[in-house]
């Protein structure tokens, strides 16, 4: 037992130089837990409140200050003397202390920081690695990871409209594997765009950014970079698209505007067919907010048509709320939940929002952001959780790369104990 003497805050930058909030818990026996928090950029309108200072002479009003000193008054005089390893009571006093309905009083980047830090620190004073003392001793599950290859959406210079292409590794026998088949697909769709002289860069998730005229063009050099790197779509390899697809839903005309194909205005039932006719053409078996937030009818129809052999992943829809997912499961809207720990701002409504998911027998797929940190929390938790899948991004840039090798480092403690989820974790597609 050990209780906490001292909470830290600061300014730091993230991955895209934008600051955010890192934290520090100290407690009485010496142990020391840090965290940082990332920062979306293509958000769900219901996430929790990330306060920024609105100061326009510092990082052009991103800055972080406010909810820095949140952490050194207000939280972190309601943390100290509080006992490290009870994560919930620390919440509870976090959620109590900010007193708003989404955080919006001391801020979730703040909250989130501190309740993370205290984890940290409450795990290094027993002496278990994160993942066991977040898990207990049958932790042992490696997530399938969905790794991001090409992007367009919001952050994109071209006319591809969905934000995230991403390759998952179902065939691989173990997290190790997976992750170099996804490093070769990497490699090999790299070389295709330069030499057609398409590629512009890397984006902010760690995909590809490149001169692509439609949607079609892009999803088929995906198709060609698993063949050509060797591995057999839909067998060893598996698509997922993160569509994002609040940033071409017209809220006014209830259309969905498509610039990848010819500026096309599809209802929601011709929004579905067409994922109906591209999940079955590219080997796609996981659609991550194929619609808007707010269609839940969509979501519903969508998930009633494909549910049964594509998994159906609310990001914006749910937030990490476990309130939106019980929505969800009630409705029959969707058959998975991204978790996004800064989504809903601290660590036990987050794992509240999985185990809720995991009982009405929705998949959970932990995810980092697209501003992100070298901090490798959802590595942990992923496996903390049995989550099955993890989000990180592409396999560049240290932000994303930094999780997956804490993933790496994982499979080998655990060295015979591990198992993989692979395709397991995606049983509409088997
Ligand atoms: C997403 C994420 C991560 P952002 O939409 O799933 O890729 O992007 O952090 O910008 O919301
Ligand atoms: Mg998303």
């Amino acid at each position: 037992m050990s209780t906490i003497i001292d909470v830290h805050a600061r300014e730091i930058l993230d991955s895209r130089g934008e600051p955010t909030v890192e934290v520090e818990v100290i407690l009485d026996d010496g142990s020391f837990g840090r965290a940082s928090v990332p920062a979306g950029a293509s958000r769900g309108t219901h996430e929790a409140l990330e306060l920024r200072d609105g100061d326009k002479n510092r990082f052009g009003g991103m800055g972080v200050l406010r909810a820095v000193d949140h952490v050194e008054t207000e939280i972190s005089e309601a943390l100290i003397g509080m006992e490290a390893t009870d994560q919930r009571a620390i919440d509870a006093e976090l959620i109590s202390a900010d007193g708003s309905e989404n955080k919006s009083n001391l801020g979730a980047n703040a909250i989130l920081g501190a309740s993370l830090a205290t984890a940290r620190a409450a795990a290094k004073s027993t002496g278990l690695s994160l993942y066991s003392y977040m898990g207990g001793s049958n932790a042992h599950l490696l997530p399938t990871p969905r790794v991001n290859i090409l992007n367009g959406g919001v952050q994109r210079e071209n006319k591809v409209d969905f934000h995230e292409f991403m390759v998952i590794p179902i065939g691989a026998s173990s997290f190790m594997e997976g992750i170099r088949w996804c490093s070769e697909i990497h490699h090999v769709l790299h070389d295709m765009l330069v030499d057609m002289g398409l590629l512009y860069g890397v984006g902010d998730e760690g995909g590809f950014t490149a001169d692509i005229t439609s949607n079609d063009e892009a999803f088929g050099l995906v198709r060609r970079a698993c063949s050509e790197a060797g591995y057999t779509l839909g067998e060893q390899i598996g698509l997922a698209m993160d569509s994002a697809a609040k940033a071409f839903y017209d809220r006014r005309s209830h259309r969905y505007v498509l610039a990848g194909e010819g500026g096309q205005e599809l209802s929601t039932s011709e929004m579905i067919d067409y994922w109906e006719e591209r999940t079955a053409t590219y080997h796609i078996i996981s659609l991550e907010d194929p619609l808007g937030e707010e269609d839940w009818d969509g979501w519903v129809e969508l998930t009633a048509r494909l549910g049964n052999r594509v998994q159906i992943a609310g990001d914006d829809l749910f937030v990490t709320d476990p309130v939106r997912l019980a929505k969800g499961i009630r409705l029959k809207a969707a058959n998975a939940i991204l978790i996004k720990l800064n989504q809903i701002g601290t660590l036990t409504e987050g794992m509240t929002a999985i185990e809720l998911a995991q009982r009405a027998g929705y998949g959970t797929i932990i995810s980092h952001r697209s501003g992100d940190t070298a901090d490798t929390t959802i590595a942990d938790l992923a496996v903390a959780m049995s989550a099955g899948q993890i989000k990180a991004g592409g396999t560049c840039r240290s932000e994303c790369i930094g999780k997956y090798n804490r993933l790496i480092r994982i499979e080998d403690e655990l060295g015979s104990s591990a198992s993989y989820a692979g395709a397991h974790v995606f049983p509409q597609w088997r």
